[in-house]
């Protein structure tokens, strides 16, 4: 993944790569699409730096586990979640031994996943006048918000004020025109979708969906 400049189509790629024939999703993979997004994130400027830092603290929280000695147990969302059940390394209903356990820290930027699969829906069919700024609120209401205090919505709030317009966001996208945009997006948002309807299912089974 290049270093200097984003292209949209990397997180896709990386997207892509996340699911594995029986439909696991592969850690690594799902690590790397969320290095990419903060990349963009980060090219939109310093307002997004509070986003991008949390964001950054838990990626570098689920790469340490790839790193570690227990990298084997990590290789897929699925393993993760049986190994650090299996071995009690999940705070279940109030945080206390384990405030980074790669299920808890999975679980934020899951919850973001939603976010990005509604935003990008909604830039893919939006009109050329519509403000990035009132789509990217909206998605976040129907989502990530409700999982937020009240003080992380009022500065998500004012952080996607001063996000660009429809057209300078596409180009930041950096994948060319705008049917090309367009089109990229519509080839993104199903597989965004699959990998967090697959991570969805498995905490809904697991009861892991509220893990403090
Ligand atoms: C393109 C515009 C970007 C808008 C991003 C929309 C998401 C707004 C999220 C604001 C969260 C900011 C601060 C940190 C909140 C944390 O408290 C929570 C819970 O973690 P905990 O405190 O329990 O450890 N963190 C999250 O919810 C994870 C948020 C990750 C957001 C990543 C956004 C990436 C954007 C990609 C851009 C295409």
């Amino acid at each position: 993944m290049s270093l200097v400049t984003f292209s949209l189509q990397e997180v896709l790629d990386a997207f892509k790569l996340c699911l594995s024939e029986n439909k696991e999703v592969y850690l690594e993979h799902y690590v790397s699409g969320w290095r990419g997004l903060v990349k963009f994130l980060n090219s939109l400027g310093s307002v997004f730096g509070f986003i991008s830092k949390d964001a950054v603290g838990k990626i570098k929280i689920l790469e340490g586990y790839l790193e570690g000695d227990n990298s084997s147990q990590y290789a897929t969302v699925q393993l993760m979640v049986k190994y650090e059940l299996d071995n009690q390394l999940v705070d279940l209903t109030k945080r206390g031994n384990h405030p980074e356990s790669g299920c808890r820290t999975l679980l934020r930027l899951h919850r973001a996943l939603r976010w990005l699969e509604l935003f990008l829906e909604r830039l893919r069919v939006s009109g050329q006048d519509e403000k990035t700024s009132v789509m990217c609120a909206d998605a976040y209401d129907q989502s990530l918000s409700q999982h937020h205090p009240w003080v992380v919505r009022k500065a998500a709030g004012l952080a996607f004020c001063v996000l660009p317009g429809r057209e300078a966001f596409f180009q930041v996208m950096n994948v060319g025109s705008a049917e090309q945009v367009v089109s990229v997006l519509g080839e993104a948002v199903p597989l965004i979708s699959e990998v967090y309807q697959i991570t969805e299912t498995l905490y809904a089974e697991q009861q892991l969906l509220q893990l403090p």
